[in-house]
């Protein structure tokens, strides 16, 4: 698999002398710059390795290499300002600025971060995780700094596919008008997690061959035909040298039209002409400067530069043949693979069935549906808010859509939710997958407020499975329901339980008892009810009776079965992978109350506290967080000893 010249695992095998000598920038400006490219390559070993044991985002680090040792080599760090758009190819900026020694507990459990964090170190400016947030967090710390008197330079470094996101532009046509100095670096390597897409990066795309420059070459063509002599010059240059033409109308146009300086295409690996690029840059610029710098994305590593959409994020993996280590054959399937196989499979019974990603169609699950109906598939870019209002469109013909994104990013479009969605009463359905703590990526991608943001939204009906299969049942019973519907998921696998080959519509807002009992009634939301089931196994033994009901329902609620339950035993225990506030257990509180029964029941419920949770294994979190089973346990018998 690996290419002869895969350069990392030579330099892996090098002895690491540079890399140890350096405990800051300072001591990297110290070093002559005859040393980067044997740094570089002791930089990619360490990620790799890293990588390697703890999983992490592989290819996106080490397309940055020699762009983060050209970064801090010219500025001034950590006075002058580097901010990471997402933060997920920061792993070498890490190494450098003194967090080598620490590395090796990446994304561990009280571990450093993988993404940029400000408690963790003065270089990482501004706290990090979802995209496209670089330019306008650097123009306000440009702007602070303008007004404190502070001359230090301030750099975003953004990719191609970031870029594509909405505030982006937002960001740069406030920096065109204020005109203030500002250094945006565009680290272009034609990626998003898959290959990036829509007009912007065909645009950006040295290879272009956009419809649009062929018109203008077709048009220019015609316009100097007419004049003879002087216009078959031109025209013979202009046929030579396509390349110039491209150059002309590209990609630098867009950005100088936003007022910004335009430097650029510039190679990415060279880290000398990065540095000569880039010190120009800050001696001379004025004003908002964009330097277009062209990377590898997975660059030294064959596998990651061969595939670098499979090894974008991934988990521990064999450094000689890339492999990805996976826990067992055995394993169920994962939820984000049920809900992909499900909607292509009723994709094939109905026509109106169309499916959106933002950007992460691997990451959903759509693989399979984009290649079965490329017709009726759309990768929208990272565009959250424009994927929702999109389908709002679709919906309004009749069309049924099926909008996949993960909890932590549909944060961002709750206002197209809202307005565009729910307000018309349209027939959306969010499959929104890693709902809940997501693991190592922590609390910028931790799901755990959806359940409270999408609740109190009129119109919308909420679901949550238990397992894989109770996912299928829910997909079914949502497309096809006429009103917006949100089906929420679990990271990771299934439980594994079989698949029913029929799938049946869950009768509309009604709950199930699982387990019948008459001390106490848990209950459990989603991926919650198996560890209340074994928890209330747990209880038996203790001479406890436990009623267990899966809601499957968290809007409406079942009422009827609820309040009779909770009348029968007095007590209701909640449990949710969501914030307590304004989730699951706020609604069951609020219903009691409206049933007037908050006098006769005690309620307790389970659910995040009010703080972010860190990053770390989701079991360690559920335990963290107080949602795991033995929480359950503990918590039933307190209400029990009250
Ligand atoms: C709002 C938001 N949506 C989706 C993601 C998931 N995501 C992380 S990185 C990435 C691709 C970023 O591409 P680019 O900016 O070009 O960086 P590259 O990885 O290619 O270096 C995506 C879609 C995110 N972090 N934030």
């Amino acid at each position: 698999m690996l290419s002869p010249d895969s350069g990392p695992l030579d330099n892996m095998n090098d002895t690491i002398e540079i890399l140890p000598q350096i405990n800051s920038p300072a001591d990297l400006r110290a070093m002559p710059m005859s040393v980067f490219p044997k740094l570089a390559g002791e930089i990619r070993g360490e990620i790799i390795r890293t990588v390697a044991e703890n999983g992490g985002h592989l290819a996106p680090c080490l397309g940055v290499v020699e762009l983060t040792l050209a970064l801090h080599y010219v500025f001034d760090t950590p006075d002058d300002k580097i901010i990471w758009d997402v933060g997920h190819q920061a792993y070498a900026h890490k190494l450098i600025t003194g967090r080598r020694e620490r590395f090796h507990t990446l994304r561990q459990y009280e571990g450093i971060s993988g993404f940029p964090k400000r408690d963790e170190s003065p270089y990482d400016t501004f706290d990090t995780g979802h995209s496209s947030t670089s330019i306008s967090a650097s123009l306000g710390i440009s702007l602070a700094k303008y007004l404190k008197g502070e001359k230090n330079r301030v750099v975003a470094v953004i990719g191609d596919g970031s870029m594509t996101g909405g505030m982006a532009f937002e960001a740069l046509n406030q920096a065109g008008h204020l005109n203030r100095d500002l250094i945006v670096i565009l680290n272009d390597n034609e990626m998003s997690i898959s290959p990036n897409v829509g007009a912007l990066s065909s645009f950006l795309s040295r290879k272009m061959t956009g419809r649009a420059v062929m018109r203008f070459k077709k048009e220019m063509e015609q316009f100097l035909k007419n004049f003879s002599g002087v216009g078959e010059n031109l025209l013979n240059i202009i046929r030579k040298s396509e390349e110039s033409l491209k150059g002309f109308l590209t990609p630098g146009m867009l950005f100088e039209a936003l007022k910004f300086e335009y430097v650029g295409p510039i190679p990415g690996h060279q880290t000398e002409s990065l540095v000569e690029t880039l010190q120009n840059v800050r001696d001379y610029s004025d004003g908002p400067v964009l330097v277009h710098v062209l990377t590898t994305k997975g660059k030294g590593y064959a596998p990651a530069e061969e595939n670098p959409g499979a090894y974008h994020g991934l988990g521990p993996f064999d450094i000689k043949t890339g492999a990805v280590k996976k826990p067992s054959s055995a394993a169920p399937p994962t939820y984000t693979e049920v809900f992909g196989d499900t909607i292509t499979h009723l994709a094939e019974k109905d026509p109106r069935i169309v499916a959106i990603t933002a950007a992460m169609t691997a990451g959903t699950g759509l693989t399979r549906f984009s290649r079965r109906f490329p017709e009726r598939f759309f990768d929208v870019g990272i565009a959250e808010q424009h994927a929702v209002t999109f389908a709002a469109g679709l919906a309004t013909e009749g069309l049924l859509p099926v909008v996949a994104i993960y909890s932590t990013f549909l944060q961002r479009a709750i206002d197209q939710i809202i307005h565009d969605v729910c307000l018309q009463n349209l027939p959306v359905v969010f499959a929104i997958d890693r709902g809940g703590v997501v693991g190592d990526d922590g609390p910028t991608h931790h799901g755990v407020f959806d359940l409270s943001f999408l609740r109190f939204i009129p119109n919308l009906t909420i679901m949550a499975p238990k397992d894989e299969n109770e996912l299928q049942h829910m997909l079914h019973t949502a497309i096809g329901h006429p009103g917006p519907v949100a089906v929420r998921y679990p990271r990771g696998s299934g439980v594994g339980v079989e698949l029913s080959s029929e799938l049946r519509k869950i009768p509309y807002g009604s709950a199930e008892i699982l387990r019948e009992g008459s001390d106490i009634l848990i209950l459990p939301v989603g991926n919650r009810v198996y560890p209340a089931l074994d928890a209330v196994e747990g209880l038996k033994k203790m001479g406890v009776d436990a009623a267990v009901i899966n809601p499957r329902y968290v809007k409406p609620l079942d009422s009827k079965l609820l309040t009779e339950w909770a009348a029968k035993t007095g007590r209701v225990l909640t449990v949710e992978d969501n914030c307590r506030k304004g989730g699951f257990g706020s609604a069951v509180l609020e219903m009691l109350a409206r049933h007037d029964m908050l006098g006769k029941v005690r309620v307790k419920n389970l659910g995040y506290q009010d703080r972010f949770l860190p990053h770390g294994p989701q079991e360690t979190l559920f335990k963290l967080g107080k949602v795991d089973q033995s929480a359950i346990v503990n918590a039933a018998l307190a209400m029990l000893e009250e």
